[in-house]
């Protein structure tokens, strides 16, 4: 083995000998990594030897289990909206970390995945090595966009630019690069200032600008649809909806990007409506895929899509104009074209529709009660991590949101159990702001191992445990679709708040949302460890007629 990566460089070529685990650290440094989410094992050592001798430069955060490692690095970049990355080992490593990869591609989310291999000379050999599997570059093919495997220490600098620029090219999303046992630790001279490739350059098509200004001036009912690609073009999603006076939807992704407490800023319920009196739909970083799928689409409305991804604007149809790249400055680009615009104000017709709307969603009153005192005690720049519980499905309908990125949403994939790890990263990427993570007992259960991660590393994450005993969404489509037969939706649980208790967590029990505020007060002030709140709750009423809605127009 070579020298430390602390020895001279050599004046000629300002290379130093380095391993690759060394380079690949000095790379993430240099592309802004502070945190490596990660759980260690020995095809990765050398690896979590650099980010010893790193220090201070990047920390280590190791969870108990590879899913929560990899969920703390989403839960970090949807709360940041920067890169992360997540080191786990291969085979049982990676699969375990599958599900936070997958989603992590469903919201377009910036994780890169560092994974290990065996040897490199065994590779595809199936002689039985620790945690061989079979064909694990073409399984991380199937999960993300980019991924290739470091085979020398001279590549790695290079590779993490390739992955970082990768991850922030077109469509968003996560990135892996694989290395073998036998590479990490092998040294060689390399370059000393590691590479950062510049963001490619995106020009915006003006022509296609001038036809969506165009159009949107013409329109008599325009609606913009907001989805996670709009989240960092709030200012210019709130600036051309008060121009065009236009609604913006916005469902789980998109929530917070129009403040709610702008009459124009509505949910799926209202937004539906209002898709069915459209004549232009401006899609910003959405696939529009209830507009498309439920609500119905005709020749009198046309669709304008702003998208990351060059192929996602036509995957369901056509659309009259659409417009590639990043949101913010195309939304900038087109203000500009409609500026002399000027329409009546449409609040008191908006206010009076919302307040028409929200007694139809009355009809959730046991969820309202909880999320009133969830949003008078979470403060605006709060974080709501979201979870596939009733409280999390009324969220996305009633929960005001004021700020982007404070309404985290697991988006189509909706995947039950990615809610207290994800809020961990969250909490732990952004300790200047309460993260709350809300899950049912069903979901908590997939995650719950990593109270002893949010207690090891200080992390002061509120969790919310709404208990009713049961995998609840399960057994109310049985009883009430299923003639009430029963089978696999019954649960039994650990007394929550002794269990939290035993990870050294601050634990207690409400059972009213008064209760639940008082709690939550009293959890908001800790900030040197985490809270679970555990609160019984009974069945509650469905959510399901405000998100499967029949169409509205033309045919699906
Ligand atoms: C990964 C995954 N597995 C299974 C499901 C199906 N599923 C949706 S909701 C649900 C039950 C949720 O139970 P709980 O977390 O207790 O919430 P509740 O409905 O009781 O409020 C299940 C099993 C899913 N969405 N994701
Ligand atoms: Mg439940």
């Amino acid at each position: 083995m070579g020298k430390s990566k602390h020895s001279t460089p050599s004046p000629a070529d300002m290379a130093v000998r380095m391993t690759t685990a060394e380079a690949t650290v000095g790379a993430l440094i240099a592309h802004g990594i502070d945190t490596v989410y990660a759980l260690p094992g020995v095809h990765n050592d050398p690896l979590f030897d650099a980010l010893f001798k790193a220090g201070d430069h990047i920390r280590t955060v190791h969870t108990r289990h590879e899913q929560g490692a990899a969920y703390l690095a989403l839960g970090a970049a949807l709360a940041t909206g920067k890169p992360q990355v997540y080191s786990v080992v291969p085979g049982p490593g990676l699969l375990n970390s599958a599900a936070a990869l997958l989603t992590a591609y469903g919201m377009n989310a910036p994780v890169l995945a560092l994974i290990g291999q065996i040897s490199q000379s065994a590779i595809g050999r199936g002689l039985g090595h620790l945690h061989e599997i079979r064909d694990q570059p073409g399984i991380i093919a199937r999960l993300v966009d980019f991924r290739a495997r470091i085979r020398t220490p001279t590549q790695a600098a290079a590779l993490v630019a390739q992955a970082f620029r990768a991850m922030a090219t077109g469509r968003p999303g996560p990135a892996a690069l694989e290395c073998a046992i036998d590479v990490w630790g092998r040294s060689a001279p390399a370059a000393a200032t590691p590479p950062v490739l510049p963001p490619p350059p995106q020009p915006i098509d003006e022509d296609a600008i001038g036809e969506a200004a165009k159009r949107l001036t013409a329109a008599k009912r325009p609606l913009i649809v907001a989805g996670g690609g709009a989240q960092d073009a709030a200012t210019e999603v709130a600036e051309l909806s008060r121009l065009l006076q236009a609604p913006v939807l916005a469902y789980r992704r998109g929530r917070g990007v129009l403040d709610s407490r702008d009459p124009l800023s509505v949910t799926l319920p209202l937004g539906r409506e209002l898709w069915g009196e459209a004549d232009v739909v401006l899609g910003v970083g959405t696939r529009l895929f209830y507009g498309y799928t439920q609500w119905g689409i005709d020749q009198e409305l046309a669709v304008i899509r702003i998208d990351a991804d060059p192929e996602e604007p036509e995957r369901f149809a056509r659309p009259a104009v659409a417009l590639i790249g990043d949101a913010g400055p195309i939304l900038r680009h087109l203000i500009d074209a409609l500026r002399a615009h000027h329409r009546p104000s449409r609040h008191a017709e908006m206010e009076e529709r919302q307040a028409k709307m929200r007694r139809r969603l009355d009809k959730l009153a046991p969820q309202i009660g909880f999320l009133d005192a969830i949003r008078a005690e979470l403060p605006e720049d709060g974080i709501f991590v979201d979870e596939v519980t009733q409280i999390g499905f009324a969220a996305r309908l009633l929960l005001p949101v004021y700020k982007p990125r404070t309404f985290l949403s697991p988006g189509y994939q909706d995947n039950l159990g990615w809610g207290y790890a994800t809020a961990l990263g969250a909490q732990h990427a952004r300790p200047d702001v309460p993260v709350l993570s809300i899950t049912g007992d069903g979901g908590f259960l997939f995650t719950s191992n990593e109270l002893a991660t949010a207690t090891h590393h200080r992390i002061p994450l509120t969790v919310i445990v709404f208990n009713d005993g049961a995998f609840g969404n399960v057994r109310r489509i049985q009883e009430e679709q299923y003639g009430n037969r029963l089978i696999a939706s019954d649960l039994t649980n650990p007394d929550f708040v002794r269990y939290a208790q035993s990870f050294g967590a601050k634990a207690e029990r409400a059972r009213t949302p008064q209760q639940l505020r008082a709690a939550l007060k009293r959890a908001f002030k800790r900030r040197d460890g985490p809270t679970l709140i555990e609160v019984p709750v009974p069945a509650m009423p469905s959510p399901w007629e405000f998100i499967f809605m029949p169409r509205v127009r033309g045919v699906r």
